[in-house]
């Protein structure tokens, strides 16, 4: 199976790096959607990325379907979701949040970088920049609440998280104060030095 785009997204790094700890393989082409528009659209007439081509040719989007997909592929007992039901609910808050995060940071990068300075739409981007203040600062009060593990495994809401401050960090790095969210910040060093994420590196 091929996992179609760039590492410096976040969506396409946390299918790469789930993919990895779920014990599947996947030949990564890093196609860009926006350098390479021509070329992805061969592959995925949306050019989006993620895109996940099956060995039979199905094409695949959506990080978290492709990780669904992942899920089921993998060996049994092999999963990077909590069984119970209430760490399941716990993830599932903290991959949203994550989720939230990647998007509002895409949607401040693309305002600022493809659209013209003298079309740019301020109160959009004011409203976009708390939702995405806020998104990081549940995640903080989560994480006081209860920490993630950092004892060398991750799960998927570990991955989201790490991709997401990472991303951000790499984006739109004003928008985030590390001082402001010292357990994202702590969680996301654990997370970058483990291998799995060494080996998959945001380019
Ligand atoms: N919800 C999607 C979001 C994927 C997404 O927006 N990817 C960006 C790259 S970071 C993309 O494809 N941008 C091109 C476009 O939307 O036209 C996911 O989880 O995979």
């Amino acid at each position: 199976m091929k996992l179609i785009g760039m590492l410096d997204s976040p969506y396409v790094r946390r299918v790469a790096i789930s993919a990895k700890c779920l014990g599947i393989d996947l030949e990564h082409q890093a196609v860009s959607v926006f350098r390479h528009f021509e070329q992805f659209r061969q592959i995925n007439p949306v050019v989006k990325a993620p895109t996940l081509v099956l060995d039979d040719g199905e094409v695949l989007m959506d990080s978290t379907l492709i990780i669904e997909y992942l899920e089921a592929l993998a060996a049994p007992g092999k999963s990077l979701m909590p069984g119970g039901l209430d760490q399941r609910l716990r993830a599932l808050r903290l991959i949203g949040l994550g989720l939230v995060a990647c998007e509002k940071s895409v949607q401040i990068y693309y305002e600022r970088t493809l659209r013209p300075a003298h079309v740019q739409f301020e109160p959009w981007v004011e409203r976009v920049e708390e939702q995405l203040a806020a998104a990081y600062s549940v995640l903080e009060r989560e994480l006081e609440k209860q920490p993630l593990k950092t004892d060398g495994s991750i799960a998927q809401d570990g991955i989201t998280l790490a991709v997401a401050w990472s991303f951000t960090n790499l984006v739109v790095p004003e928008q985030v104060e590390v001082g402001r969210f010292p357990r994202i910040s702590e969680f996301t060093e654990y997370a970058e030095g483990l291998r799995v994420f060494a080996d998959t590196p945001i380019e």
